[in-house]
């Protein structure tokens, strides 16, 4: 992207005084985020801006309505319960034509939030209490989306969390094998195979309606969620792109997958990775209290479930990706979305042989 797009979107929105300083800024897999310094007479102010990913979000006027939606949504919730609005959910930055995001000379979408200061994003649990509190977050923004009109909300990637459909374009990628990747990947590959009927055990209750369709968040990694400097209490769930109607434990395991891993996402010693049973632990405590007694039995049951479901089927995807040629992922190294798939597949392994005990914890906060 050239300089002269930025200097066109930014100047674009209602940001104050002048700008100071614009650098690339986090570790998300998608977005191209961007923070933004502008300085006024009142004193500096920081600004996310982002062009979003629209091979990705194919439709991101929806995508838009459905955040401008649930901020508002939040930020009523929020006034309510006393707390303050301006850290506790994303706030959006209109354009000078009062729209909340810009489409560039290029046909390219951009929205602006302002920055969240004093508050920090973690790509690993370095604090188990950060953990917690993530999980508390996650929980509560469930409880405070629970009676959210749910039929309002876009499906911003259709089949997003099918996994019998992901399994269909796994099976897709290693036929075409367009890369010439699949043989080196065999053992990889049969794992996943394997594992066909696994892929259909949520579906298929979210089917018969046997597990609640929910406003869910559906990418609850930690670094989603913002964490205050200060107090350190997870203030702001963040990324809010794929806020869909979607079943409560995928956003659990979605959590587990990531935050109870021992290691990073992309680690190359798989000795380093396991499913920690204490951040587990902690993670479902958290949660369940989150949420606020609005899982049913089922859900509750499920939550181990969720957990070995996001992380295969997220092994799935990365491996999928590396097989078509590292189109979806952004990657900073070759190999890296096989990295990836590798690491979620040792996690998979990992908890099939701790589903005992991950139950036995689901027991244990339950109530
Ligand atoms: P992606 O979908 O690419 O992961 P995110 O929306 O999660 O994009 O943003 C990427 C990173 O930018 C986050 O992990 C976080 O560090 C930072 N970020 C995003 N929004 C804000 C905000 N309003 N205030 C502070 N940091 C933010
Ligand atoms: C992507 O946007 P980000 O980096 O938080 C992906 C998630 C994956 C995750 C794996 C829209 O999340 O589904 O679980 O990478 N988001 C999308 O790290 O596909
Ligand atoms: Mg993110």
């Amino acid at each position: 992207m050239t300089g002269g797009i930025l200097q066109e979107v930014i100047g674009s929105f209602q940001f104050p005084g002048t700008m100071m300083d614009c650098i690339p800024y986090g570790h998300g897999h998608i977005n191209d985020t961007y923070l933004l310094t502008f300085h006024t007479e009142g004193g500096d102010y920081r600004f996310i801006l982002q062009r979003m990913n629209k091979s990705i979000f194919t439709k991101p006027v929806e995508l838009m309505e459905n955040i401008s939606g649930v901020t508002g949504w939040l930020r009523k919730k929020i006034l309510e319960n006393g707390g303050d609005v301006t850290r506790e959910t994303l706030n959006l930055i209109k354009t000078k034509d009062g729209k909340p995001y810009y489409v560039d000379s290029e046909d390219e979408y951009w929205r602006a939030y302002y920055f969240i200061e004093n508050a920090t994003c973690f790509d690993m649990v370095e604090d188990e209490n950060d953990f917690y509190q993530s999980a508390v977050a996650f929980g509560h923004f469930q409880r405070l989306l629970a009676d959210y009109p749910a039929e309002t909300l876009h499906e911003t990637i259709v089949n997003f969390h099918n996994t019998p459909d992901r399994f269909k374009n796994f099976q897709a990628a290693v036929k075409a094998d367009v890369c010439g990747r699949a043989a080196e990947v065999q053992e990889e590959i049969r794992f996943v195979q394997e594992r066909e009927s696994l892929t259909h055990v949520l579906c298929d209750l979210q089917n018969s309606r046997k597990l609640p369709l929910r406003v869910t968040h559906n990418d609850t990694k930690l670094n989603n969620i913002m964490i205050d400097d200060a107090t350190g209490k997870a203030i702001c769930v963040i990324d809010l792109d794929t806020v869909m109607p979607g079943l409560s434990v995928n956003d659990f395991g979605d959590s587990i997958r990531f935050g109870a891993s021992t290691a990073q996402e992309d680690e190359r010693d798989l000795s380093k990775v396991s499913c920690d049973l204490h951040l587990y632990e902690i993670y479902t405590k958290g949660f369940i209290e989150g949420c606020g007694g609005v899982l049913t039995d089922l859900e509750l049951e499920m939550l181990p479930m969720g957990a070995v479901m996001m992380t295969f089927e997220c092994g799935m995807r990365f491996l999928a990706d590396y097989l078509e040629g590292d189109h979806y992922f952004k990657i900073h190294r070759d190999g890296q979305n096989l990295d990836r798939a590798r690491t979620q597949f040792k996690l998979v392994k990992d908890m099939e042989e701790k589903m005992p005990q991950m139950k036995v914890i689901v027991e244990k906060y339950k109530n």
